[in-house]
């Protein structure tokens, strides 16, 4: 299987990431880029919005694109903005799951909602990873974080099932222990009409993994194939799975 060069597509003085050694956003990256490449999108005709933290930093500063790195919580509403003023733009937005579901979650369901023709790709690394990964709103039940030594006594968001709750049109989620259905599914979300989300379960490594009973980077992308399962239909989301196994795939890519 040969992968295309993405060097283009790179701000090379911004190069290695910025991200620790096995962390996930720079496959997301990777990924994102190779969907581009495979699409033959017109990269000058696109914008990506992030909001902050380490997740924000996938595309700016390391694509050589217009970006838009705005505050934390808002890179939809920033989306939005952009779509409104230009529709001839593809917008896409990419950011952590504190960014897009925690503090961004009333900008989420709405922009769904609205059917916003924006795609929305959530890196899901399950806490607030740039600020030493206290509990966020996707933390699993029982999971140790900075913030939850004795383990974390609330549930998690499904954010998958809480768009489609909102009637979103195109909803996915992948991991990056998966790249190439990764890239079917981003590329996908970018070709679809009015608004996608994926969701892109990659574990903080250094926060979150080394906590949780997996220490390396090895073990995050073992325990994330082990976890997954495959599967379609947005019936999946109603019936969620035990011992932290989650659905994959492409729940539904009807109209919005
Ligand atoms: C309004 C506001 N609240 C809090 C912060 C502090 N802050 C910066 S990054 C971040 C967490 C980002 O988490 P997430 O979006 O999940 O991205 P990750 O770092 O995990 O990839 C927080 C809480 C901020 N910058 N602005
Ligand atoms: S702190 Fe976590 S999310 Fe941030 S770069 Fe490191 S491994 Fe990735
Ligand atoms: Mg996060």
């Amino acid at each position: 299987m040969s992968v295309p060069d993405v060097k283009k597509y790179l701000r090379s003085e911004a190069m290695p990431t910025l991200f620790c050694t096995g962390c996930g956003h720079g496959i997301l990256l990777h990924c994102l880029l190779i969907a581009i490449d495979e699409l033959k999108k017109d990269y000058d005709n696109m914008v990506f919005v992030s909001g902050i933290g380490c997740a924000a930093w996938i595309p700016s500063p390391h694509m050589a694109a217009d970006t838009l790195h705005t505050t934390h919580g808002r890179p939809i509403a920033y989306a939005t903005g952009v779509k409104a003023y230009r529709p001839d733009l593809d917008v896409v937005v990419v950011s952590g799951d504190g960014d897009i579901v925690s503090i961004g979650g009333n900008h989420l369901i709405h922009a769904a909602r609205r059917n916003t023709d924006i795609t929305v790709i959530m890196a899901n690394n399950k806490v607030y990873g740039m600020t030493g990964g206290q509990q966020a709103s996707t933390t699993p039940h029982g999971c140790i974080t900075l913030t939850t030594p004795q383990g974390n006594p609330e549930r998690d968001f499904d954010t998958c099932r809480l768009v489609l709750g909102a009637d979103a049109g195109f909803v996915a989620r992948e991991t990056v222990a998966a790249p190439r259905n990764l890239i079917k599914v981003i590329k996908a979300a970018l070709t679809h009409e009015g608004f996608a989300f994926v969701e892109t379960v990659s574990t903080c490594v250094t926060h979150f993994g080394k906590m949780n009973g997996m220490p390396s980077p090895e073990a995050m992308i073992a325990n994330l194939k082990e976890k997954s399962v495959r599967g379609t239909g947005t019936d999946l989301l109603t019936k969620p799975l035990e011992d932290g196994r989650f659905y994959t795939g492409i729940f539904t890519s009807g109209a919005g």
